[in-house]
């Protein structure tokens, strides 16, 4: 059986949040680069299969999802992977909440200051350093008392969470005060099978 293609942009934290886990848990995948600055997401072709022209999308077979988050689902349904998506209604909930987090805050904070410094986005600088700094500091706060996001051990939580925190300091976001973040940051990137955004 083939593996999925991933429709993947090297540098996006969203591609990254999906090869992440794939790497994490052993599932191969098919990594198809697509050309952003090219407009290779305008065509008719892409829009085709994500209507937002956005990557990362992934194709299994005749399925084709959108959305980071949504596809780390997929993928965990798909390989049965319990540990990173738990059963449970209440944990279940709780990994939901931080795929929510890293859509919403950690997107419109640390994600979208590595967007103004890395890729010239025409976002106010001002407005992103204050959400980051609020998210980072629940975040830290939170992780003063739990080792993981969203339960005992690492989940698709942590997977969506990491990428986008890890890469704050390209954004001109420091994450030196915030020591329980960074030691997390430790935890996942001592995780079997982890892959840096290069990777
Ligand atoms: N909510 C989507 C956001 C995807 C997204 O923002 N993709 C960016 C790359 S990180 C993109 O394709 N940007 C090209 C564009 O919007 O023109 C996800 O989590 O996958």
């Amino acid at each position: 059986m083939s593996s999925p293609v991933l429709y993947n942009c090297p540098p996006s934290g969203n591609c990254y949040k999906v090869r992440l886990f794939a790497a994490l848990t052993g599932i191969s995948l098919d990594v198809r680069n697509v050309d952003l600055a090219a407009g290779a997401h305008k065509t008719p072709q892409f829009s085709a299969l994500n209507p937002w022209q956005q990557v990362p999308v992934l194709q299994d077979g005749e399925t084709v999802i959108w959305d980071s988050q949504a596809i780390l689902v997929y993928l965990a349904e798909k390989h049965g992977t319990t540990e990173w998506w738990p059963a449970d209604p209440g944990a279940r909930a709780r990994v939901v909440a931080w795929l929510s987090v890293s859509v919403n805050e950690i997107q419109h904070g640390p994600a979208d200051a590595r967007l103004i410094r890395k890729f010239d986005y025409p976002l106010r600088y001002d407005d992103v350093t204050t959400a980051s700094a609020r998210t980072l500091t629940v975040i830290d706060r939170y992780l003063a008392d739990h080792a993981w996001l969203a339960g005992d051990g690492p989940t698709l939580a942590d997977c969506a969470a990491y990428p986008y925190l890890a890469l704050a300091p390209e954004g001109g976001i420091s994450l030196d005060a915030y020591p329980a973040l960074r030691q997390w940051l430790g935890r996942v990137e001592a995780l079997p099978g982890y892959i840096s955004v290069e990777a």
